[in-house]
């Protein structure tokens, strides 16, 4: 069996640009699909399967996915950096689906087999204020939900002033745009969009206080920092939040903080999960041996795809760290597939975080996973189960502009960790 082609397609069913790559073979009609989504640079990353991938593997055998893993990672001699590695995994899942299907089993019985029937999910929940934060919280719980993550005016806050009886942003209006209107900053500070972190460090623990007093202990509940504070006050606040008994709270620090871990967890007993923006083992290996942490959020294609992030969750299996892969909107439905077939069989499984899979992502993506009663559950097809209808993908072209929520400014005009 060979390789005959390897490319990168890009879509953008939901208005996120996903990329995926797919590995053709010799033989009828075999193929395999996987996710190499850098939403916030697409192009680079399909120029990096196109112009290199594709010649360096072409008349390969497909089967040898660990030999093509550590092949592709050292050809390019420097490594370990987002587009590489999002290249490397688009080709690595798409050769452990084609695997799957040679072997007619999806992709979880390849890894060992079923642990659980299904992985339990958390979904997202905002709002300008705690009232409208507990009302969508409470939409999910009617929903059959068991974890909500909650977070209030967006990554960092956004919400202008949380004493009590202020008037709140109206619905709908910038509250943080390109040009800094409407929000707390200096007139003559850099455009960008713009956040107070004292403002949102201050009112985060009201917020859990008025969502566990109104959902009572049934309701697992998570928040994501998103680095956007320092690394003090990220302290300060994982301690204010210890009465809540959060599920788990989300990059405390940046991937090059790691020493701030050591003095988070030498004073705090709330949960902490790290990894969507780790590329490289010497980010990870640390937490994880020295029981830093207690959830790994590794995004599959950054660090390179399964054959990586399986070695990780074993790692992690051994250390007591339990899996919350992350899982949202710029991971393609393939990528969530991956996420969800190590879920169904890593023992030490934790969370998954999903996003609605809507109509359009179905449409592209037909066999991606669904989400039923607090669960995200995969099919039984071979492989990882997900298919792509390349004419509905070219339905949803990507486009590309600057981004702008990647511009986050303290008012004084200072730019931090988005
Ligand atoms: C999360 C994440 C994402 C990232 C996004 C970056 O926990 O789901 O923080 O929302 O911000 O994936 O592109
Ligand atoms: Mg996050």
């Amino acid at each position: 069996m060979k390789i005959t082609r390897v490319r990168a397609i890009l879509t953008a069913p939901e208005g996120i640009a996903l990329v995926v790559v797919k590995v053709e073979t010799d033989q009828d009609g075999l193929y395999g699909l996987g996710c190499a989504t850098f939403t916030q640079r697409p192009t680079l990353v399909a120029r990096a399967v196109d112009e290199y991938l594709d010649p360096l593997l072409q008349g390969r055998d497909p089967a040898n996915i660990e030999d093509m893993w550590h092949l592709m990672m050292v050809n390019s001699y420097w490594r370990n950096g987002p587009v590489l590695n999002n290249a490397v995994s688009g080709v690595d899942m798409a050769l452990w689906d084609i695997k799957g299907k040679v072997a007619n089993m999806p992709v979880y019985d390849l890894l060992g087999g079923k642990c659980r029937e299904a992985a339990m999910v958390y979904r997202h929940a905002d709002g300008r204020d705690p009232q409208e934060v507990l009302d969508n919280v409470q939409k999910y719980q009617s929903e059959g939900y068991l974890a909500v993550r909650c977070q209030m005016g967006g990554y960092g806050g956004r919400v202008q002033d949380i004493r009590p009886g202020a008037a709140l942003p109206s619905k709908g209006a910038p509250q943080a745009t390109h040009r800094g209107r409407g929000m707390d900053r200096l007139d003559s500070a850099f455009p960008g969009t713009y956040y107070n972190p004292d403002v949102y460090a201050r009112s985060i623990p009201p917020l859990f206080d008025h969502i566990r007093s109104n959902v009572g202990d049934g309701l697992f509940l998570l928040h994501d920092i998103h680095e956007r504070l320092a690394p003090i006050d990220a302290i300060r606040m994982a301690k204010a939040l210890e009465p809540y008994r959060l599920f788990f709270l989300e990059d405390a620090f940046a991937p090059d903080q790691i020493e701030w871990f050591r003095r988070l967890r030498d004073q705090c007993a709330t949960p902490i999960a790290m990894g969507e923006l780790h590329n490289n083992p010497l980010e990870w290996r640390p937490l994880i041996a020295e029981q830093l942490i207690d959830y790994i959020r590794a995004h599959l294609s950054q660090l390179g795809g399964l054959t990586p992030a399986r070695k990780l969750a074993a790692l992690c299996e051994a250390y007591g760290v339990r899996t919350a892969w992350h899982g949202p909107g710029d991971v393609s439905p393939i990528g969530h597939a991956a996420n969800l077939h190590l879920d169904l069989a890593c023992h030490n499984f934790g969370i998954q975080e999903v996003i609605n899979f809507s109509e359009p992502l179905y449409e592209v993506f037909p066999g991606t996973p669904e989400l039923r009663g607090g669960y995200v559950w995969a099919n039984d097809k071979p492989g990882f189960g997900v298919d792509l209808d390349e004419a509905a993908a070219a339905k949803y072209p990507i486009e590309l502009k600057v981004i702008e929520w990647t511009q986050g400014r303290w008012p004084d005009g200072t730019i931090w960790t988005p």
